[in-house]
């Protein structure tokens, strides 16, 4: 089953926006395996951007990520990184598509309220920077058999 983690940024957190990213990924049909609010350290955050290192938004997306805490996720299910992406919408909320949380809810990409994982294999290695084997909860819902074809 495909995995993704799923942070709610500091912005997200301030504006009181949690239970609204999680109530759209839990009617999506996903399933929640771990979830820890927590301040995130710059060496983290340090690791998580590592790929933007050296891009000019890149202190700024530091400074932002460590600023406040996060509620860091991991769900997952059938697609669950193209399912995620596409309920955060794109990166830049003026280019989110109609209904999704970046374009219902913000306006500057520095200020858009949530991360998810952008590939299966990506998504292994931030759940993995993220959490702990332990803290991952393997479970079933009774639901998921009219959810999940298999
Ligand atoms: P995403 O968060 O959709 O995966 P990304 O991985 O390209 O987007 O970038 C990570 C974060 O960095 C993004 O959520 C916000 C910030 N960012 C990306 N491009 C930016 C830009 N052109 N200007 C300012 N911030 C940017
Ligand atoms: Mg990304």
């Amino acid at each position: 089953m495909e995995r993704t983690l799923v942070l709610i940024k500091p912005d997200g957190v301030q504006r009181g926006l949690v239970g609204e990213v999680i109530s759209r990924l839990e009617r999506r049909g996903l399933r929640i395996v771990a979830a820890k609010f927590m301040k995130v350290e710059n060496k983290l955050a340090e690791t998580h951007y590592a790929i933007h290192k050296g891009k000019p938004f890149y202190d700024g997306l530091i400074r932002y990520i460590t600023s406040a805490p996060v509620l860091a996720m991991v769900w997952e299910g059938p697609n669950a990184i193209a399912a995620v992406r596409q309920t955060m919408g794109s990166t830049k909320p003026t280019e989110a598509a109609p209904g999704s949380v970046r374009h219902d809810y913000a306006l500057e990409v520095g200020r858009n309220l949530t991360h998810a994982s952008d590939s299966v294999e990506n998504g292994e290695n931030e759940v993995a920077l993220w959490f702990k084997k332990l803290e991952l909860v393997e479970w079933q819902r009774e639901i998921d058999r009219w959810i999940f074809e298999k």
